[in-house]
């Protein structure tokens, strides 16, 4: 499904970063100068591979086609003390709110927040050091040098969790995407029909005193969602950074307390914690009921939370509505919404087109080290039994 879309909130990639280069076992060799010393130089550092958080992205799309993700090795060091270069170091770019999780674990690595955020993913091997930085007053002829450190490798999965303050949560057309379109500059596609929307959608909601708030419509939640129905639970996870939860059920539906209920529950099978979350509940489309109606429908609801009745179509309760949602959010949060993020996946959840197999990338020749052939030359210019080499 995910395929099709450019809402592409899921990726599984491979990392590798770079192997340090080793150090150089060479001996200076001058024309008059018969026994010159080491002068190896260091291997240089392999490349590391980052994350960094770029707000001109909006999904993981630009990940898809570029799934092997490879920083080069760190060169060999050579005569001459010479260091060798340092591999290329990769930094692969991701919209804020991106979470990564270990592929083969499930266990979370790190979340990305923040335009301009760095963290390294795999740190690049060292370079070993060349035979000069061996050379002590008792051995002045080194004849070893370090390999370099080994590079490291990841098969790590990302997901993206937008950065919303309020999350819309409903079943099917209960009207959250028109609700967005009215509060908000996003123009989501609304219609009478159940998944209209597909793709979360977010837009500002511009409060008082040049003041705002992001709002997230996410597609519809039905019964059974958390076991994968509907759309199942590829967008919960959206949710999960919310600070606070807008629950929308139509002012005609028969039973609203009973919607209330079925809407809590798969969002608590999905995750704990997010009963934990504020939330609101709005009772949609009221322009379809009169006052009287209102009236009797207000013995019937849920309680212990906040209740609006609003119509996005003609413009009741909005203000109300924006009030609470602001009152709410400026209240301190019972808990940190970031929490849920930072637990491990549960890799046995990943049901969707996650599936399409990445197999490490092969270590290629070029690859491998090259040697430098002045290296080798050492036997011929220095006999074992000799005294240790005459000062450089
Ligand atoms: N009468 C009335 N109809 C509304 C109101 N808000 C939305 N609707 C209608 O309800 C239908 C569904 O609205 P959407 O905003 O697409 O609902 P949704 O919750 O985003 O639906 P999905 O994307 O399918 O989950 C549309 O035909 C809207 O015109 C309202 O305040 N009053
Ligand atoms: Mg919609």
């Amino acid at each position: 499904m995910a395929a099709e879309s450019n809402f592409v909130d899921y990726v599984k990639i491979y990392c590798r970063s770079g192997k340090g280069g080793r150090g150089s076992t060479h001996f200076r060799r001058e024309k008059y100068i018969p026994k010159g010393g080491p002068d190896g130089g260091d291997g240089g550092r392999g490349g590391h591979i980052f994350l960094r958080g770029n707000r001109n992205y909006w999904t993981l799309l630009h990940l898809r086609y570029d799934r092997h993700i490879m920083a080069t090795n760190g060169r060999g060091g050579s005569a001459k003390r010479s260091t060798g270069a340092n591999g290329e170091d990769r930094v692969i770019e991701v919209p804020c709110g991106t979470a990564v999780y270990d592929a083969e674990t499930g266990e979370f690595i790190t979340d990305i927040t923040e335009h301009g955020q760095q963290v390294m993913l795999l740190e690049g091997g060292k370079g070993g050091h060349g035979n000069t930085f061996f050379k002590t007053a008792t051995n002045q002829a080194p004849r070893y040098a370090q390999p370099g450190m080994p590079a490291q490798e990841r098969m790590v999965i990302m997901q993206l969790k937008m950065l919303a303050d309020v999350g819309l949560v409903g079943f099917p057309n209960a009207g959250k995407s028109t609700l967005l379109s009215v509060l908000t500059a996003a123009k989501p596609k609304i219609a009478n029909y159940p998944f209209t929307t597909l793709e979360p959608n977010l837009g500002i909601v511009a409060y008082r005193d040049k003041r705002s708030f992001v709002m997230a419509d996410i597609p519809g939640i039905i019964e059974g969602a958390s076991a994968g129905k509907g759309l199942g639970l590829r967008f919960l996870r959206h949710i999960e950074r919310n600070a606070l939860l807008l629950f929308m059920i139509p002012a005609d539906t028969d039973n609203i307390a009973r919607e209330y209920e079925i809407l809590s529950r798969e969002l608590v099978q999905y995750n704990e914690e997010l009963a934990e979350k504020r939330k609101v509940l709005a009772i949609t489309k009221c322009d379809l009921i009169d006052e009287e109606l209102q009236e009797m429908l207000r013995e019937e609801l849920p309680t212990g939370l906040p209740i609006i009745f609003i119509s996005a179509v003609a413009q009741q309760g909005l203000d109300e509505l924006k009030d609470t949602l602001w009152k709410e959010l400026s209240k301190e949060s019972l808990h940190e919404p970031d929490s849920i993020v930072r637990q491990s996946l549960d890799l046995s959840s990943l049901t969707w087109d996650d599936e399409d197999d990445l197999f490490p990338a092969p270590i290629r020749d070029e690859d491998e080290e090259e040697y430098d052939d002045l290296d080798f030359d050492l036997e011929i210019e220095y006999d074992d039994d000799a005294d240790a080499p005459t000062q450089l």
